[in-house]
């Protein structure tokens, strides 16, 4: 690769960072059951501390999303013992993400219940997250809503459209200056009629009328096989909407499998629409990289090292795009010049950079190496083994 690509590639990868969710950690599952590792992490202390090995590896992951309360199930008044655990284990709280979809009581709904107690109950959750973000000096407020009906006739569509309008602008006006909400989207699951929030337009309507403070998230899972995500992405920034992404892969639906396995074409040109965003408007796009991912099969620490590993290489051939060159083919309709940008960048080698980089960073050249060498597995794998075999889950 020629000095002015490398140079590219360092500065693709010196504004690149992603982060990391709790619950990429855990023992997480099908709906037919979990295959339990003996290495997952079962406490909010272990989650941290493996979010932390993956920063210490890759450099690039300062930040763990946490779900409360999973994460944080001593409430507002449980804050104290995070800001230990981020000390210890040198990884920032990300965003915070409410838990509006696990209770008995949100069986028909969070936002969307019929039910008035239920709404003020789940505003109260939202309030306290927010309150629990600001005491983590965390910016984003993520909301991820699983109300829906799998019934024709079953819902007032109309109506629940209004209740989350109230909802979401109350929940708004909770924010400090500095936080945002953002607001995630989803077709289908566990609501397999109709879900309150499916689809980026809705989640922009719902996000628009919530406040100035409000944006889009984009779960590149969720959605429909086929659909266009970057052109989803490209309307958003051109909207200054869009907040942030969940990133994972998929076959088929929100299977959250790890980034680029499936599908790394889809994802670079995630990328690319971004970085010709950024080089049109001369300005960075304020968005938050965020990995959302559940691991059955694959060991967490080393799924998450992949995903991460695999961005930055995916982030960095996006970058090998010469954007002015792009312009003018694009101008032009010169189509095969056009097309043949964005995939001699995606077929480019960019790892050898990214070693060069890592090593002036004083970072291991090879993550996944490393992790392997380090012996971190295997001591976590001894301190969690009993705890976690005594973990049984069935489905009926
Ligand atoms: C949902 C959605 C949310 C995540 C939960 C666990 O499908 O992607 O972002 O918090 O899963
Ligand atoms: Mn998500
Ligand atoms: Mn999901």
């Amino acid at each position: 690769m020629d000095a002015n690509n490398s140079e590219k590639v360092f500065r693709a990868l010196e504004a690149f960072r992603i982060e990391l969710p709790s619950w990429g950690f855990a023992n997480t599952g099908t709906r037919f059951g979990k295959f339990i590792q003996a290495a997952a992490a079962n406490t909010t202390e272990e989650k941290f501390s493996d979010a932390g090995q993956v920063h210490l590896l890759t450099g690039v992951c300062p930040t763990i999303a946490l779900h409360i309360l999973w994460d944080c199930p001593d409430g507002v008044r449980g804050t104290d013992d995070i800001n230990k655990f981020a000390e210890r284990y040198g990884v920032l709280p990300g965003s915070i993400n409410p838990n509006l979809f696990q209770d008995q009581e949100y069986k028909y709904g969070s936002f969307g219940n019929p039910d008035p107690a239920i709404r003020r109950r789940a505003l109260q959750h939202t309030r306290d997250s927010i309150e629990i973000a600001r005491r983590l000096h965390s910016r984003d407020i993520s909301m991820w809503f699983a109300d829906g009906s799998n019934y024709p006739g079953t819902a007032n569509i109309r109506q629940r459209k209004q209740w989350f309008l109230e909802g979401l602008k109350e929940s708004h006006t909770q924010l400090s200056p500095v936080q945002r909400l953002l607001i995630e989207y989803k077709p289908f699951e566990p609501a397999f009629y109709h879900t309150d929030i499916a689809d980026w337009g809705m989640a922009l309507l719902l996000s628009r009328a919530a406040g100035p403070q409000a944006r889009v998230l984009v779960d590149t899972g969720h959605h429909y096989a086929g659909q266009n995500i970057e052109q989803i992405v490209a309307w958003l920034l051109s909207e200054n909407m869009l907040g942030g992404f969940h990133f994972n892969d998929r076959r088929y639906a929100d299977d959250d499998l790890t980034l680029g396995s499936i599908d790394p074409y889809q994802v670079f040109r995630i990328f690319r629409e971004i970085l010709y965003f950024e080089w049109e408007s001369g300005q960075q796009a304020d968005i938050a990289y965020m990995v959302d991912q559940s691991h059955n099969l694959k060991g967490k620490i080393e799924a998450m090292i992949q995903t991460v590993t695999v961005a930055q290489e995916l982030f960095s051939k996006a970058a090998l795009v010469d954007d002015r060159e792009l312009s003018q083919a694009q101008t032009n309709c010169d189509l095969v010049r056009a097309e043949c940008l964005l995939q001699d960048a995606f077929a480019t080698d960019v790892r050898p950079v990214i070693q060069e980089w890592r090593y002036s960073k004083g970072l291991p050249k090879n993550p996944m190496e490393a992790f392997r060498q380090s012996g971190y597995l295997e001591r976590i794998t001894k301190e969690r083994a009993a705890r976690n075999s005594r973990s049984v889950t069935s489905y009926a």
